[in-house]
């Protein structure tokens, strides 16, 4: 019985043994052929597998973009029940509150948009914006309809349902973005993509995403440079990128970080990843040296991502690169994969704390400039969308510093009231300068219906509960109607202090200005801040996951898993 153990044993260690092979030639033969033929075997099942990863990975993505779909579907029946089907007359009670002022007051902000929308169509008809007093259209942003696509939401949100149909007719068959043209990559995201997708996420209709792929599609190849900053304009027929003369060759901070979250919802509404990975690599690149006070100068080299002068502020062209710090982490449902932009904003804040001076002698807040290691006590009417921010990003705060946060938001909020009821016409100018025992006085004094105070006393009113934001509000709107109002539309003016009308309506007025005095007297359940974020240009897009995530997974989603795989292999196998 041992013996023949035994040389069951060693007649199955002779297969191992390669003179066993190498005696008979055909035995050789035989193995390698079994060899190939295994290795083939186990190959192509890894192959399979990888595939069908691949397959689950797509039908995983597939079925996202169904339940978003299905998502907006569901809303756009709601929203037909309650906004869209609405004359205006009698809008659904959901969204009426049961204070008559406040009802009365909306109307006449819904009066004041038929007012600035009928003159649009009337004089300008397509065009980019409307010069009111010369009755005439003009083109200021390629003639891609800026006020039209600016208005879509507002007038959704409005129940302005006929001006919205035919408006909707004209993006569907005249809106042509093959342009020769040298667009702002800013001004057309935030315009354009901000003001298609957030008509795309409120009616439900897929032409408004297929027009934001077509211009997003355009504009990205601004961002092809060596750090990822991208180039500031870029003609919209041939894809050549540049920058603004004058920036000498530099980007704008703001120009080039305030497209993160138009292309991150971008998307996750088509499931192609390209548009938020060339918004993310930027954020990635200013995360690796960001400072310590999380401020940045406003002009950066896309192709070294120097910035030869520090030059630091909250209003012109570096404002919207703070808010999209906070609004991405929102968008992103405030997870892990997201938790970086709320860091950074958190560490910028600090910074901002760090510009905040007291007038004397009434005490007003204001945020300084910073030109190197100078401190200037000038601020910007632009600036004015702080109060708001900080309103928006306290709550996740621990209660003693949410408390620091919202209190300095409040403080801003009245010196920038101010702005506007220290003039003669009660309308704020561009820029305001704080002198030693003077308080504040007006810069630049013109005013182009901007709405970044308006917009703040919506956040501050719908956060705190307090309701003089809303009577801050209503005295800026009769100050627009008593100054800016004309036969022909609303203009600016040229100066504050005389009055002295401008001959143009911005298509901010009609985006921004009047639905956030829209929403100052609706409730706040009208485009809700737990389920919406506004863009800069007040365009709301609805905060869904990102693409395979839960609430709180730090999953990349951004790479595919056979490339994770893949990835993986080769580090394991240490080349
Ligand atoms: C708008 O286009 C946006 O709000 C932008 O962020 C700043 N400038 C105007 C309004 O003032």
């Amino acid at each position: 019985m041992v013996r023949s153990r035994s040389s069951s044993s060693s007649g199955c260690a002779r297969y191992l043994r390669l003179s066993y092979y190498l005696k008979r030639p055909a035995r050789l033969g035989f193995a390698v052929a079994a060899f190939v033929f295994v290795s083939f075997a186990v190959w192509d099942r890894q192959n399979l597998l990888r595939e069908h990863d691949d397959e689950l990975y797509k039908v995983n993505e597939e079925l996202q973009i169904l339940k978003e779909q299905l998502q907006r579907l569901r809303q756009s029946v709601t929203s037909s029940e309650g906004i869209i089907q609405d004359d205006g007359k009698s809008i659904n009670d959901k969204f009426v509150t049961n204070d008559p002022i406040d009802n009365e007051r909306r109307e006449k902000v819904k009066e004041a948009m038929i007012h600035a929308w009928n003159s649009y169509e009337k004089y300008a008809w397509g065009q980019d914006e409307l010069q009111p007093q010369s009755m005439n259209g003009v083109n200021s942003f390629g003639g891609l309809g800026a006020t039209l696509v600016d208005s879509l939401d507002t007038l959704y949100i409005m129940g302005l349902k006929d001006q919205f149909q035919k408006a909707r007719e004209w993006v569907a068959n005249s809106l042509d973005f093959n342009k020769n043209y040298e667009a702002s990559v800013f001004e057309t995201t935030i315009r354009v993509v901000g003001g298609l997708l957030s008509a795309y996420d409120l009616s439900g209709d897929s032409m408004f995403l297929e027009k934001a792929k077509d211009i997003a599609d355009r504009l990205l190849p601004a961002w092809n440079t060596p750090t990822g900053i991208p180039y500031n304009r870029i003609n919209l027929a041939n894809g050549n990128p540049h920058n603004f003369g004058w920036a000498g060759g530099d980007s704008i901070l703001a120009d080039s970080g305030t497209e993160q979250i138009e292309f991150i919802a971008l998307s996750q509404r088509t499931g192609d990843l390209k548009y938020q990975q060339k918004v993310e690599g930027v954020i990635s690149h200013f995360q690796k040296t960001f400072p310590s006070d999380g401020l940045l100068s406003i002009y950066i080299n896309p192709n070294s991502g120097i910035s030869s002068r520090l030059q630091i502020t909250f209003g012109a062209m570096g404002d919207s690169f703070y808010e999209y710090l906070l609004k991405a982490w929102v968008l992103g449902n405030r997870t892990e994969s997201v938790k970086h932009y709320r860091e950074m904003w958190e560490t910028s804040m600090k910074g901002l704390q760090s510009l905040i001076r007291k007038s004397t002698p009434s005490s007003f807040t204001y945020i300084c400039e910073k030109n190197g290691d100078y401190m200037s006590d000038k601020m910007d009417e632009l600036a004015c969308f702080v109060p708001g921010m900080l309103a928006l990003g306290s709550s996740s705060y621990d209660p003693e510093n949410a408390n620091k946060i919202l209190s300095l938001a409040e403080e801003l909020a009245w010196t920038c009231y101010n702005f506007y009821d220290t003039t003669p016409t009660k309308l704020a100018g561009e820029n305001y300068f704080f002198r030693e025992g003077q308080d504040m006085h007006v810069g630049t004094s013109w005013n182009i219906l901007r709405p970044e105070t308006v917009e703040s006393l919506m956040y501050l009113w719908r956060i705190t509960g307090n309701k003089t934001y809303k009577e801050w509000g209503w005295n800026i709107f009769q100050a627009f109607e008593k100054n800016s109002r004309i036969d022909s539309g609303y203009v600016g003016l040229k100066d504050v202090t005389t009055g002295v009308k401008d001959n143009m309506m911005q298509s901010f007025f009609l985006a921004e200005t009047l639905k956030y005095l829209y929403l100052l007297f609706s409730p706040p359940s009208l485009i809700s801040l737990d389920e919406w974020v506004f863009n800069t240009e007040a365009h709301p897009l609805k905060i869904v996951a990102r693409h395979g995530e839960g609430n709180n997974t730090t999953r990349d989603v951004s790479v595919p898993p056979h490339r994770r795989n893949k990835f993986f292999g080769r580090k394991q196998g240490g080349s």
